[in-house]
């Protein structure tokens, strides 16, 4: 079988710190902001990706946090949801985005929490699944994100945690992985989304936890980089939805984490800081952040830790005192 991959050259690579908090504080900014369409429809979950990635390697340090809660609360909807930016509907990605940047800030006292609850309950079907938004698409994607909007607000009582589990658990495959809906293929993202909400319920004992890291450790590449599915190319954001599940898996010894990092590292631009997907192209705040997650989650540098379910500051998940489920080592 033909294994597609990236080399690299063997220049040592430098860890460009400060030119990734320059990167991640221009984000912030309106200039960059507004000019691209392209961001406009997932401004929401730019602003976390944003937030955590300068959280985690400034010290917890984050500027205009009055602005970025305004922002926040300009895009609420009054059935519970919000949406990526004004004007747009309202969608449980964004609802959870909103819900992670409340958190960091240490405002989600001042989130209309009830009524973020009824919008997060009225999306769940009679099989235990999710719906991303009025509109109905059913996805693992939108379980994840009803469960840690739940969590984080402390009301994971308010679903039938049960079905939900049940639900997660009937789109586990033969391979140990698990895809959108019951029979689809396995896909890295997914697994995460699902290893995640079980982390989450308590639940990893339905898992098949060799089977699967077995799975997960296949996707590392001889660039050190891991990629998504079997036959496709490195990824940065791949490092962190596939190392973290094998982390909560208690299975993150199986990949050579020097090489990983040496990829990550090799996916820095060089020029305006930040990450890209692979080495060479455009660096962007999503591959910011996972390049970034990753690393902390491997304890590289002076980087605050991160949570490997919630993909959120430790400290911040510590400070509301949830305990997602982690597997041991074996
Ligand atoms: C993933 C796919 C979706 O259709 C919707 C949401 C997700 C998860 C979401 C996220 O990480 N939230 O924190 N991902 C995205 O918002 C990205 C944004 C993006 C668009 C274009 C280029 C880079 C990032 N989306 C919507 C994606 O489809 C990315 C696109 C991509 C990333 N690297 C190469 N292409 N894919 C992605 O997130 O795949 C991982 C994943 C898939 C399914 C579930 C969870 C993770
Ligand atoms: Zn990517």
């Amino acid at each position: 079988m033909l294994q597609k991959d990236v080399k690299l050259d063997d220049s040592p690579k430098q860890w460009l710190l400060k030119k990734h908090i320059d990167f991640l504080q221009s984000f912030g900014k309106e200039k960059h902001q507004y000019e691209s369409n392209m961001m406009e429809f997932l401004r929401m979950s730019g602003m976390y990706w944003g937030l955590t990635a300068l959280y985690i390697i400034n010290d917890g340090k984050i500027p205009q946090q009055e602005e970025i809660f305004e922002y926040i609360k300009i895009c609420e909807h009054n059935c519970g949801g919000y949406s990526p930016a004004p004007g747009h509907d309202p969608h449980l990605l964004y609802t959870l985005s909103a819900v992670q940047i409340a958190c960091i800030l240490n405002r989600e006292q001042d989130l209309p929490i009830d009524n973020i609850i009824s919008y997060v309950k009225q999306l769940q079907q009679d099989d235990g699944s999710f719906a991303g938004d009025k509109w109905g698409e059913i996805d693992t994607r939108y379980s994840f994100c009803a469960l840690a909007c739940l969590s984080l607000l402390g009301k994971l009582n308010e679903i039938n945690l049960e079905k939900a589990v049940n639900f997660i658990n009937s789109c586990q495959n033969f391979d140990g992985g698990f895809g959108s809906r019951p029979g689809s293929e396995s896909h890295g993202g997914l697994i995460y989304c699902c290893v995640g909400a079980l982390s989450i319920a308590g639940r990893l004992d339905l898992i098949d936890a060799d089977t699967l890291g077995w799975w997960l450790a296949e996707r590392q590449l001889p660039s050190g980089g891991l990629n998504g599915r079997p036959e496709k190319l490195p990824d940065v954001c791949y490092s962190w939805w596939v190392f973290s599940s094998l982390n909560i898996l208690g299975r993150d010894h199986w990949i050579d984490k020097e090489e990983l990092k040496n990829f990550i590292l090799a996916s820095q631009d060089t020029e305006s800081g930040g990450f890209s997907d692979r080495p060479g192209d455009e660096p962007d705040p999503f591959h910011t952040l996972f390049g970034l997650a990753a690393l902390s989650l491997m304890s590289y540098d002076k980087m605050l830790p991160i949570d490997p379910t919630f993909c959120m500051p430790k400290c911040v998940i510590n400070r509301l005192g949830i305990q997602p489920q982690i597997l041991p080592h074996p």
